[in-house]
């Protein structure tokens, strides 16, 4: 059925195809569905899409250093905060989709907060990924709190992103930060760094070691994991039962855009049910932010995790961003392990 219905979209998009110029896109997901959107976008429209990935805090790093002579013309998800920070920094383009209305309050509440300069597409829950078959192995038990992760029998035996290069591991900090309070949250991040094994680039690495049974148990976005399940790989998530924080994957369009009209339009489609359905079929599990778009039954069930209210303005902003990274950087990976 799922190929059938790949089958009539690529075959309804190559109808329709016409030359229309390009655009380049920095694209934060996973490359499934980073080469999904590119493929069926360049051929419903002729426009050739130079894709180039990158998880999202590099893509923030790569518009800082092309602020001045900008490559990029649409930056397609990754983690909200760096987006609002790109806002904040001038290097994102203020535009009102007209298609705003048909959007969750969390996304239009993403363009809000950034004056219009970036735009929610979906949002994912923070978790823990977890190994069935290595934790049966080991005899451990599966986490069910942020306080189980500390036990000294997971030692070695969770992977987390680097914060300096991950949103996945800065939306971590800050949802310690606004669960426990922060001095409380830096001394659970030490207490943590004790039972890390790896810090990775990439937000999306540790459940991808979970699942090829690298190691026992991971912090992830939980939508992350079926995607892994699909491929045979034993993987399993929990979100905390005392609470846990969540994504806005963001989109936002450069300032100073070489294709501006093109960037517009691809923008524009991004935004609309059929194309945030590509996610599901390039085995991307987010919730769509398009009201009209079906969601798929292997999307966390957002009504069974208990959420904190997390402040996306306080904690998308630079100097904050800058601050709790600079902290972790000192207090917590200086730190033997
Ligand atoms: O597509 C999976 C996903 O988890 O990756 C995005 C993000 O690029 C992760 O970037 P970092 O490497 O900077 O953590 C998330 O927005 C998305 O849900």
């Amino acid at each position: 059925m799922r190929k059938f219905c790949l089958g009539l979209v690529f075959a309804v998009a190559a109808g329709t195809a016409a030359a229309q110029g390009q655009v380049n896109v920095i694209c934060s997901v996973q490359a499934e569905w980073c080469n999904m959107i590119s493929t069926v976008y360049a051929r419903s429209t002729g426009t050739r899409v130079n894709m180039t990935m990158k998880g999202s805090g590099e893509a923030l790093a790569q518009l800082i250093a092309e602020k001045e002579n900008p490559k990029t013309d649409v930056w397609f998800g990754g983690t909200g905060d760096p987006h609002l920070q790109a806002a904040e920094q001038g290097l994102t383009l203020e535009y009102r989709s007209p298609s705003l209305p048909q959007l969750h309050g969390w996304a239009q509440q993403q363009a809000k907060q950034s004056n219009w300069r970036t735009v929610g597409i979906y949002s994912g829950p923070l978790g823990f990924g977890y190994n069935p078959e290595l934790l049966a192995k080991k005899k451990l038990a599966v986490p069910r709190t942020w306080a189980d992760l500390l036990k000294p029998d997971y030692k070695g035996e969770v992977q987390v992103a680097n914060p300096a290069s991950s949103g996945t591991a800065y939306t971590m900090i800050a949802t310690l930060v606004q669960l426990m309070g922060e001095d409380k949250a830096f001394e659970y991040l030490k207490a943590l760094h004790r039972n890390i094994g790896a810090y990775t680039r990439s937000g999306t690495a540790p459940i991808k070691a979970v699942a090829r049974g690298e190691t026992a148990l991971s912090i992830s976005f939980v939508h992350d994991a079926p995607g892994e399940k699909m491929q045979g790989f034993p993987v399993e998530t929990v979100t905390p039962a005392d609470g846990t924080g969540a994504e806005i994957g963001s989109m936002s369009i450069v300032k100073g855009a070489r294709n501006l009209e093109a960037a517009k339009k691809f923008y524009e489609w991004a935004l609309t049910p059929p194309a945030q359905e590509l996610a599901a079929a390039a085995k991307s599990f987010q919730l769509p932010s398009n009201k009209a778009a079906k969601v798929d039954a292997r999307v966390p069930d957002f009504r069974k995790i208990r959420f904190i209210e997390y402040d996306y303005a306080k904690y998308g902003a630079s100097a904050e961003r800058r601050r709790l990274i600079a902290r972790w950087e000192k207090e917590v990976n200086a730190l033997p392990r």
